[in-house]
């Protein structure tokens, strides 16, 4: 993608915060055997990301609005603009030494999806979106990619990831019927502790699909966006375009999405 000034931002504030998070991740993988455990430890980490965020896009956009995981929303003086950031999506992977997490930057324009960096440090692969521009990965290699979703046209081909609803989650019986349901019509199923990577690996023809319940708006705006621009549907839970207000998401490469669509609606009925 011929990188915009927009993306340039991003991109650079997100390689920022990646560097702190690569750093701390060593120190996390160390801390693993101590007694007291790096929990502590981590919360300073996604602290420290989410600084580095702030900072680096405050000085690069002033006057746009901020809606952040750890601070919360911090309206700006150009109401049109709104930065939706997680500085660090899968956190419980990072607090693991599990090397699936993700810094994600969306930017939203009059409430409208119009950017997206998602950042995973420990793999160093960066993907990329701009409304009507397009998905772009940004990997080792030399030059990006250009993402598309995948062409399987089957529920019965397709690898669909998830999120499991862990320990003190709302859902957890209507997940089980979910995931009964799901996994007798599919390839396989994965989880991967990261939204922001399952929609970016949606985008990236890695999975077919994605759905979770009960996630927030800076686990999945950038993503959203890339899953478009790669050529992918994204939904609700019933079909609708409230992701945002209901935290619930079907993300898939628009092919299967009526069926997969179709099992989850059946499997909330019993
Ligand atoms: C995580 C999500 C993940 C979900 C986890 C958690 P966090 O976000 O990305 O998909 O299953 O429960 O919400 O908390 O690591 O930013």
């Amino acid at each position: 993608m011929p990188a915009s000034a927009l993306i340039n931002v991003m991109v650079s504030a997100a390689r920022k915060a990646g560097r702190g998070l690569a750093r701390d991740f060593g120190e996390v993988e160390q801390l693993q055997v101590s007694v007291k455990g790096p929990a502590n430890f981590v919360t300073a980490a996604d602290h420290r990301a989410e600084e580095t965020i702030f900072r680096e896009l405050s000085k690069a956009r002033p006057g746009y609005g901020f809606l952040m995981e750890e601070r919360g929303e911090i309206p700006g003086a150009d109401a049109s603009h709104r930065w939706i950031v997680d500085p660090l999506d899968g956190t419980t992977n990072f607090l693991h030494g599990i090397p699936l997490f993700a810094i994600s930057i969306g930017l939203e324009r009059d409430g409208d999806l119009v950017a997206g960096v998602i950042y995973n440090p420990a793999a160093d692969e960066l993907f990329m979106a701009e409304k009507g521009k397009g998905c772009f990965l940004m990997g080792r290699g030399p030059h990006d990619r250009r993402l598309r979703v995948a062409v399987r046209k089957s529920l019965s081909d397709a690898v669909v990831a998830t999120g499991i609803p862990h320990r003190g989650r709302p859902n957890q019986p209507e997940f089980m019927r979910e995931i009964r349901n799901t996994m007798k019509e599919v390839a396989g199923i994965r989880r991967t502790g990261s939204a922001a990577i399952d929609l970016a690996w949606t985008a990236a023809a890695r999975f077919d699909a994605y759905w979770e319940h009960d996630i927030k708006p800076w686990d999945m705006a950038a993503g959203i966006l890339m899953v478009r621009e790669a050529g992918g549907t994204v939904t609700d839970a019933e079909g609708g375009t409230a992701m945002f207000e209901t935290g619930g998401l079907i993300a898939s490469n628009g092919a299967i999405h009526k069926a997969l669509l179709q099992t989850l609606k059946d499997s909330r009925l019993g």
